[in-house]
């Protein structure tokens, strides 16, 4: 397969760039920090209101709230209450005594621990019906007052049940339950340690800022590019003037402009990145427009339009580089004569020789228009999607070293596409960018991430710590 590195070129400057604005990552951290460790999403707080080491009832209370960004439905939440069932054979009831919400919409199951522990081999499951309603980012779910008793009234020991705290006696953060959102655990740890989920951590950006010099924009964490450099054209110039903002369809939407007159001092690209390097594992996702016809003059540059995450070549093939792209060349270049789509996922490469060591995949054929871009790294491999459907996997021998940044650039490979004079202009536009670190997300699941930050008014989130 053709893939000639030079493009590549960028990777240097761009890392220098964000190891010197890593102490503006660094600022941001306190802030990010103490959202991942509230739980993103959910805390659940306990109390008991029978506190006895044995008692005829176990009474647990509960208080979700949510620490996320999104709106959540409460019938998406499943809060797990861990016990050591005094007898094999016992059976429990469940009721529920008060909930703000109306405890005709608290549910209650007992279920078996697969793996029992010392203290735990069932658990109270407890759910609630669409009509409890969604908790708005910050609420909480006000006083949900259950108990449970064996179904022959013999005593309940209390006192070796996992998440029973006897001196509980007022609500409390408590990770000796369980919440799960979904499907996935967002609050406490199982019983025994096993694997959980780590909290959720997101960025989510819907670009909706008003120019390339709106403050917000820094302050949300992104870099406009202004140093010179690969890849691309030499002597070609990086220019913040060429992001923009607009809205269409009723979304917001950054544009990345590339011009030129066909010199390289007449040449201007545009590239946005995240400050920080702190992506590695999880989800990326992006809405972006690529376009086959330039917005104004001749056509048949050689351009280049991206969505990618990458960090920093510390030398010649080090084995510690990574980087994923999505990349399309409406006009070819590249050595390709038209327009092709590459996902490339680079293990590392030698900037001097042009040796590489990437997996990449690619479709010749148009790519102009809105696409749902997502990538996801685990620790198994590299997926790529296009509108939802699977477009390539790429192998453990790909698989990231380190944390990345997160960027987006639209330039030009050479000057040989188009040799007019005639001034022309390149757009590629961006609704948003989503990433969910350390989980693999369905496309169905970013579109419905987005839809949540959408319905609750949010355009930005940034809770991604280093690391
Ligand atoms: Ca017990
Ligand atoms: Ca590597
Ligand atoms: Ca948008």
């Amino acid at each position: 397969m053709r893939r000639t590195p030079h493009h590549r070129l960028r990777t240097a400057a761009a890392a220098a760039l964000a190891m010197a604005l890593g102490t503006v990552g660094l600022a941001t951290l306190p802030t990010a920090a103490n959202a991942a460790t509230t739980g993103g999403g959910l805390t659940v707080q306990y109390r008991t209101s029978a506190t006895g080491a044995t008692a005829s009832q176990t009474a647990p209370w509960f208080k979700v709230r949510n620490t996320g960004g999104a709106s959540v439905p409460l019938s998406d939440v499943k809060i797990r209450y861990y016990f050591k069932a005094d007898s094999a054979h016992a059976a429990h009831r469940f009721s529920c005594d008060w909930a703000v919400r109306g405890c005709a919409q608290v549910t209650g199951s007992f279920g078996t621990l697969t793996r029992p522990t010392a203290t735990a081999d069932r658990y109270l499951e407890v759910g609630f019906t669409a009509g409890a309603g969604s908790l708005a980012p910050g609420a909480d779910s006000g006083d949900i007052q259950l108990r449970f008793h064996r179904s022959d009234w013999q005593q309940l020991n209390q006192s070796d049940d996992h998440s029973f705290g006897a001196g509980q006696t007022s609500y409390g953060d408590w990770p000796k339950v369980t919440a799960r959102l979904a499907g996935t655990t967002v609050w406490g740890a199982e019983p025994g340690g096993g694997p959980t989920d780590p909290p959720r951590a997101a960025l989510f950006d819907d670009f909706d800022y008003t120019a390339h010099n709106d403050p917000r924009i820094a302050a949300n964490g992104w870099t406009l590019r202004t140093y010179s450099g690969g890849p691309g054209v030499p002597g070609a110039t990086w220019s913040p003037q060429n992001i923009s903002f607009t809205s269409t369809g009723g979304e917001t939407v950054m544009n990345l402009e590339t011009s030129t007159s066909g010199t390289a001092a007449s040449t201007r690209q545009a590239e946005i990145s995240t400050s920080a390097m702190k992506f590695r594992n999880g989800t990326y996702a992006a809405r972006v427009k690529f376009s086959d016809a330039p917005r104004s003059g001749p056509d048949g540059d050689h351009v280049v339009q991206t969505f990618f995450a990458i960090n920093d070549l510390k030398s010649p093939m080090a084995d510690d580089y990574s980087e994923y792209d999505f990349e399309y060349l409406p006009n070819g270049g590249w050595g390709e004569s038209a327009n092709i789509f590459f996902t490339t996922s680079w293990e590392t490469y030698d900037p001097d020789s042009g040796q590489s060591v990437n997996q990449h995949t690619v479709a010749r054929s148009s790519h102009g228009g809105w696409h749902d871009l997502v990538f996801t790294i685990d620790g198994d491999d590299i997926r790529y999607y296009v509108d939802g459907r699977l477009f390539s996997t790429h192998g453990a021998a790909y698989l990231p070293e380190r944390s990345m940044i997160i960027s987006f650039n639209q330039w030009l490979t050479d000057l040989t596409g188009q040799t007019s004079t005639a001034p022309r202009a390149y757009e590629q536009q961006v609704d948003y960018v989503l990433h969910i670190k350390d989980r693999v997300l369905t496309p169905e699941q970013v579109a419905a991430e987005v839809g949540a930050y959408r319905a609750a008014g949010r355009t930005f989130e940034d809770t991604v710590t280093a690391g």
